[in-house]
């Protein structure tokens, strides 16, 4: 069947992110071990300061992860404000298929983590520590918009910093991920650090189904990006996955979303980005976001991994 399988990806590390998991899709693997194996690219990547390992810290210095996975069969796990953690990605596997429940936060979700054998790890670099130091200093909570890097190739084999990018220090970058199997399965995950310098405790959309991800096997999924608060206000993922069951188009679908954000926050949303991906059932894919500047990855074959920018409102 054409348009399958797929993987597609937010931002420019998508690229490697889809590199991942287009190993485990090409051989005829599930959508979901495809996600996870993707999102846990930036999770261990010390360079990349707004998933995982090296994530910029909240406001008291602590890292703080939020992540979720859901399957083809509605199944989904999800975690927030996890700490220590190198792949929350896979606790969030972990909390759906080993547990009663879907979400688990905190201390709670640590020690669900270490009791199923995941390593307690310093997940603070020098590097965040050092940027960190540096906001203190103001303390001025202020999302940056976004960055675009786009120097990955194909394979995902250049490396980059983006402590090395002139203005890339606030920056709110998630990586959320969707695929489609051979066998016409959907799935997707989705996990950051969140915003950076956040209060002590703050959640963002990305562990929450429905918010940060969402993933409907007989229509398609969908994940967001971009300030976490107005994406939770409109169920974002959820919404763009419902329209698509209407019959819009993904891009379309994405649109409408960003819409209703514009609509809710005609002021603030000027100020902020926020962007949505999704796909569905048939393979199609599309993005809309409010600024300029969000990208996304879409792998098809070994050859095709390239990155789009997205439509924008502004
Ligand atoms: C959050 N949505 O915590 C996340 C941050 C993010 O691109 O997406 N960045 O609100």
């Amino acid at each position: 069947v054409k348009g399958k399988p797929i993987v597609i990806s937010t931002w420019d590390f998508g690229i490697p992110s889809n590199k991942a998991a287009w190993e485990v899709l090409k051989k005829g693997g599930r959508a979901l071990d495809a996600v996870e194996a993707g999102v846990q690219i930036p999770e261990a990547d010390p360079a990349v300061t707004t998933v995982g390992y090296g994530g910029y810290p909240d406001r008291d210095g602590h890292v703080t992860l939020d992540s979720c996975i859901m399957d083809e069969l509605g199944n989904c796990g999800s975690v927030a404000a996890l700490e220590h953690i190198v792949h929350p990605v896979s606790v969030a596997r972990a909390v759906m298929e080993k547990t009663p429940h879907v979400m688990l936060v905190g201390e709670g979700a640590l020690q669900f983590a270490l009791a199923n054998g995941f390593k307690k790890e310093n997940l603070l670099t020098p590097e965040s520590e050092k940027a960190w130091k540096e906001w203190l200093k103001k303390s001025e909570y202020k999302p940056q918009m976004n960055i675009e890097n786009k120097s990955y190739n194909a394979n995902g084999t250049t490396a980059f910093s983006p402590l090395q990018l002139p203005g890339n220090v606030y920056n709110h970058d998630t990586i959320g991920m969707l695929a489609m199997d051979a066998q016409g399965n959907l799935s997707g995950a989705c996990t950051t650090s969140g915003m950076a310098f956040k209060m002590r405790g703050r959640v963002g959309d990305s562990p929450i189904i429905g918010a940060g991800l969402y993933v409907d096997n007989e229509v398609g999924g969908a994940t967001s990006t971009g300030v976490g608060e107005e994406v939770i206000r409109i169920v974002g993922s959820h919404l763009v996955v419902e329209l698509m069951r209407q019959g819009y188009s993904p891009e379309a679908a994405c649109k409408e979303a960003v819409k209703r954000i514009v609509k809710k926050s005609p002021q603030k949303s000027k100020e902020i980005q926020v962007g949505f991906l999704a796909l569905n059932k048939k393979g199609e894919f599309g993005a809309y976001c409010l600024q300029e500047g969000f990208s996304y990855a879409v792998c098809t074959s070994d050859t095709r991994n390239e990155l789009i920018k997205g439509k924008h409102f502004y």
